[in-house]
């Protein structure tokens, strides 16, 4: 949920000296020898008066020794997840490295700007400014050593910022005033101990946030949780795991959805994933599809996308399908080989991250959809569970009618 705002440039400009000017602390290791930063290094904090902001230093772009290659590999996997993107040069500097960064930020349509940096040292000459402007690139002039015009600064950075992402809701927008929403929370194997998950506890939130009241009940009490209630609920949702029972043993009247279905269209692009759902329909005998999760975690014996999902939809389609799991951020590089990817419910990335993914799938012209609508697709109820989003329902049925 905060603002992801990426550094790069090349080495020794000054970004990880801009970071710690920034933030006001030691986060990132400076020193004169190009090359220092070799790993992206990550810090989270409230930064005013920007707000909640994780900034990321990166490897410099310009290292093109073996292991400086694989550096700046994974420098470049950062651009995926910046919402704001910041390049540190120094005055005068400017030539095909910093022509790349600004490549990589326009084909992602990412919001950038130049920090020109040691200006204590060197001046930007007007031409180097006029270049600057000439291209549309914002800029500021900084030392990051004059600690002095940090505030000025911040504020210089937040005016280009603007207002990003404040407007949009996981569950509100499809909820009447003072609504009453039950949620549905299997305590399982899977089910952290002591904890309930990320997206859950987001949703949790919002409805409180907003006036709603939330009934939280587990799958086995379900039933019992609705007959108590004097009024039918608006809304509910559970997790995808148990989408079959909340189907069955909820009231026609009674709209209902999975916490990954709110999610596919809080982080992406839902219509997207809807249309890609409909493809588990066409699977033929034989087809690879493969399942995408964002973040390494330990699965469990029954894990959701190494176990559950691939039975669901062998059941559902009766093929003989293979299913490959790829773990972390990184996609397969044989990506046309697939007839179906399918993208976990996403809870560690940000909607800049699940963005690009769907377009890179896209470019590729292979169908992606999320563990939850696969979930509701190959459980035969994906139509009751995208009821709350009439949109995606028609995108589902025009992609299966093609
Ligand atoms: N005079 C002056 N020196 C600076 C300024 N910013 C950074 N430096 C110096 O420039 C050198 C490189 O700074 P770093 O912050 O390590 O640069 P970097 O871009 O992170 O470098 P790599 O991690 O190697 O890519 C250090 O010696 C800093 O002290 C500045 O605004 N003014
Ligand atoms: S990011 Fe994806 S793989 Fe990681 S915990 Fe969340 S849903 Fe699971
Ligand atoms: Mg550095």
């Amino acid at each position: 949920m905060r603002l992801h705002i990426g550094i790069f440039g090349r080495t020794n400009t000054g970004k990880s000296s801009f970071i710690n000017f920034l933030t006001g602390q030691d986060v990132s290791i400076v020193s004169e020898i190009k090359g220092t930063t070799t790993d992206t290094v990550e810090k989270t904090m409230e930064l005013l008066p920007i707000g909640p902001v994780l900034i990321i230093d990166t490897a410099g772009i310009d290292d093109i020794t073996d292991i400086g290659v694989k550096r700046v590999k994974k420098t470049k996997k950062v651009f995926d997840r910046t919402d704001f993107g910041i390049i540190v040069s120094e005055s005068n500097v400017w030539g095909e490295w910093e022509e790349m960064i600004v490549d990589e930020f326009r084909k992602r349509e990412t919001p950038f700007i130049c920090v020109i940096n040691k200006i204590d040292m060197v001046l930007p000459s007007d031409k180097f400014i006029s270049m600057l402007d000439e291209k549309g690139i914002k800029h500021i002039s900084v030392s990051s050593i004059k600690k002095e015009s940090r505030d000025e600064v911040l504020n210089r950075i937040k005016s280009f910022i603007g207002t990003q992402n404040n407007d949009k809701t996981i569950i509100n927008d499809i909820l009447s005033k003072n609504s009453t929403v039950v949620l549905i929370i299997p305590i399982d194997k899977e089910a952290p101990k002591g904890r309930i998950i990320l997206p859950q506890v987001q949703v949790l939130r919002e409805l409180l946030d907003y006036g709603h009241t939330a009934i939280v009940t587990t799958d086995k009490d379900y039933e019992r949780s609705l007959s108590k209630l004097a009024q039918k609920p608006e809304l509910v949702v559970c997790d995808s795991q148990v989408v079959r029972l909340m189907v069955e043993k909820t009231p026609h009247d009674v709209k209902c959805t999975t916490f990954s279905i709110l999610f596919s269209r809080f982080k992406g692009d839902m219509l997207k994933f809807a249309r890609a759902a409909a493809h588990i329909e066409l699977l033929e005998d034989g087809d690879r599809v493969a399942i995408l999760e964002a973040c390494s975690h330990h699965p469990a014996d029954d894990d959701i996308g190494r176990f559950k999902i691939p039975k669901w939809i062998s059941e559902k389609t009766g093929k003989c399908i293979s299913f490959e799991v790829f773990s972390g951020r990184d996609f397969p590089e044989n990506l046309k080989e697939y007839k179906l990817l399918i993208h976990c419910g996403a809870c560690m990335v940000n909607s800049k991250e699940v963005l690009t993914r769907q377009s890179k799938a896209y470019e590729f012209d292979i169908p992606m959809t999320n563990y939850g609508m696969a979930i509701s697709a190959a459980n035969g109820c994906i139509k009751r569970t995208l009821e709350p989003f009439p949109e995606a329902v028609k995108a589902y049925e025009e992609e299966l009618l093609k």
